[in-house]
């Protein structure tokens, strides 16, 4: 690690406060440009240690940038990943206050639910789906806190991977129910389709994108435990949104699910 932990919690604060005061901040890099990957997850595990403290409870973990759209528009190459908690959770059809939030942007994904714990390094699609208890459609709401969404894929990992908000619906479907490389999304605003995605864009399958983060928690002696709801990442590109615009995903097979912006 390049940095210490005096550095770490400093940055975790800042990271943090900006999130809750909806105020963005240049890409931590520019001052700490030796940044590695153990200090940018370190980064994000002290600011979960802070909502913690506040007694937020760990309703799941995401999984970003995962799709080749999603890499593009962002101009990185890597997958990340981050934590979800309480609080970021909105009911199906529910209101999401954009004041709270910076520049929201929405992904359509599949979401999991686990009935076992899963746990690299070895992990594949195929450990996945038989730990999985049912896969439902989700709508991310994404919101860097960084200033117009630049940033380099360490400084988004530190800041927990963008992650503000997210609801999942829909009809839940056990996992050999669909074949979910084929399941067709499509992400509607204000009742115009916007953005249109298939399974495989996550990384060939929705699946491997669950694999993945079960490896990078097992390289960090973790593992993904049982009940937890997991975002497999955006399917297509983000789409901005703003006060008073309604955003719905449509997932083949799987029903649809909404969100308002007030
Ligand atoms: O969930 C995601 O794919 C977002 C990852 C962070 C990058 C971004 O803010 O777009
Ligand atoms: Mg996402």
């Amino acid at each position: 690690m390049a940095l210490d932990k005096a550095t770490i919690d400093q940055l975790a604060k800042h990271l943090e406060d900006c999130e809750l005061r909806a105020k963005d901040t240049p890409k931590i890099t520019d001052q700490h440009p030796d940044m590695d990957w153990a200090d940018a997850y370190a980064i994000q595990d002290a600011i979960l240690q802070r909502k913690l403290g506040r007694g937020a409870r760990v309703v799941g973990l995401k999984a970003g940038l995962t799709s080749h759209a999603k890499m593009r528009q962002m101009g990185v190459n890597t997958p990340v990943f981050g934590f979800l908690v309480d609080a970021f959770s909105v009911f199906e059809g529910g209101a999401v206050k954009t004041s709270e939030l910076i520049h929201p942007k929405v992904e359509p994904e599949v979401a999991f639910v686990l009935k076992r714990a899963l746990k690299g390094p070895g992990c594949h699609i195929g450990a996945v789906l038989a730990a999985t208890d049912f896969v439902l459609p989700g709508i991310e709401v994404i919101d860097s806190r960084y200033r117009d969404f630049k940033f380099d894929s360490k400084s988004v990992v530190a800041d927990n991977t963008s992650a503000a908000r997210f609801v999942v619906g829909g009809r839940a479907l056990r996992p050999d129910a669909l074949d979910m490389r084929t399941v067709g999304l499509v992400l509607e605003k204000n009742g115009v389709p916007l953005a249109f995605g298939a399974g495989a864009s996550v990384l060939g399958h929705p699946a491997a994108a669950v694999a993945a983060l079960a490896n990078h928690m097992g390289a960090r002696g973790k593992e993904i435990p049982a009940g937890s709801l997991i975002l497999s990442g955006g399917a297509t590109e983000a789409v901005a949104v703003a006060a008073g615009d309604a955003v719905t995903l449509h997932a083949q097979g799987m029903g649809s699910v909404s969100l308002r912006f007030i």
